[in-house]
């Protein structure tokens, strides 16, 4: 029986950062070795805020650059961007024409970023693009984080209501969403999700960061008036935050934690988060700058090229299925 299929994006614009990592690409790197996976730098998303022409070909490239030196394996899984792939854009003008403007409305994510950007019509439709995305290879599953889970609503619905319309196309994809690290927060705020686009730096940690600043950041991370490392979501956010993280960077049980950091202080703690960060980030560190970067233009654009070839047979069926094909 054929493998199933994973498909997952990413924005290229702002750096890489943990909290991409632990809620997304650590299963997109994991999910290659059972599944046929299809990852793609969503550079049309991207655009859906004001971009600076002339340095966006380089975050584009950047990004692919840290996924492959990540792990995303291009012998296994195609990666490509997603403007490359002009089926994309199709599907996802078909989708718009199914889609109502009422469900539209109610994306929580479009009213946030429209509030900091201003709105544009690509940002509204922003969703109907992701749906496309995904039902474009009739993807069964899509590792993102917990901030993805509406637009993965929306996406199944969409499909429903083509299916429904059109005949049977397109299979309902799951999101798969880690029980640990779907949500990595603020290092100086824990009420927000750590972010690319938060305009301080010191709120996050990147991929590509030196020990020195990792120790910085952490050990500068808000946390609370206490002493205790205790896990509590509500009344410990900040601690709570680095305990998740050490619990993935090293597989430690919350129980586990607290029992070998609980009384000792968060210096000791802060001091312990950092050193297993800065360990798990070593490696990526170390492929991103082995990779050449002609090398990693190449990658990327015979991934292109493959995922057109793919593409063009399911979006031919979805003409036909719409009566745009004979
Ligand atoms: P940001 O909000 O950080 O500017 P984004 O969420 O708009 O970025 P992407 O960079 O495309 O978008 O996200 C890539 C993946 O990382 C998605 O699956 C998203 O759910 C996940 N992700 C983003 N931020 C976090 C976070 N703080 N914790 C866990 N997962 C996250
Ligand atoms: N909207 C996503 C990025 C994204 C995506 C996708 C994720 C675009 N297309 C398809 C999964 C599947 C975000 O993280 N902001």
């Amino acid at each position: 029986m054929a493998r199933k299929k994973v498909f997952s994006g990413i924005q290229p614009t702002g750096n890489i950062h943990i909290g991409n990592y632990l809620g997304a690409l650590r299963n997109w790197v994991a999910l290659q070795e059972e599944y046929d996976c299809i990852y793609c730098v969503v550079d049309l998303h991207a655009i859906t805020v004001p971009q600076d022409p002339a340095a966006f070909p380089g975050e584009r490239h950047d990004a692919a650059k840290v996924l492959l030196a990540m792990g995303v394996d291009p012998g296994r899984s195609l990666l490509y961007y997603q403007s490359r792939v002009p089926q994309h854009a199709e599907l996802a003008w078909i989708l718009s024409t199914i889609a109502s403007t009422g469900q539209m409305n109610r994306m929580t994510q479009f009213k946030e970023k429209a509030d900091k950007a201003g709105s544009n019509l690509g940002l509204y439709s922003y969703p109907v693009l992701m749906a496309a995305d995904i039902l474009l290879f009739r993807a069964d599953a899509v590792p993102v984080g917990e901030d993805q889970k509406q637009h993965l609503e929306l996406t199944r619905d969409l499909a429903e209501r083509f299916n429904a319309r059109f005949g049977e196309e397109f299979p309902l994809p799951e999101p798969i969403i880690p029980k640990t690290g779907a949500r990595i927060m603020s290092l100086q705020d824990p009420t927000a999700k750590m972010s690319k686009s938060d305009p301080d730096p010191a709120s996050r940690i990147l991929i590509l960061d030196d020990p020195a600043t990792i120790r910085r950041r952490v050990k500068r991370a808000v946390t609370d008036s206490e002493t205790e490392v205790r896990f509590d979501w509500e009344k410990k956010a900040g601690v709570s935050n680095l305990m998740e993280m050490y619990s993935l960077f090293t597989g430690a049980s919350m129980e586990q934690i607290e029992a070998e950091f609980g009384t000792g202080g968060y210096g000791r703690f802060k001091e312990a988060v950092a050193e297993e960060i800065i360990a798990g980030l070593a490696p990526f560190r170390r492929a991103y700058e082995a990779l050449d970067d002609a090398e990693v233009d190449r990658i990327m654009e015979a991934g292109a090229e493959a995922a057109r070839r793919r593409a063009e047979v399911y979006q031919e069926a979805v003409r036909r299925r719409v009566g745009l094909s004979a």
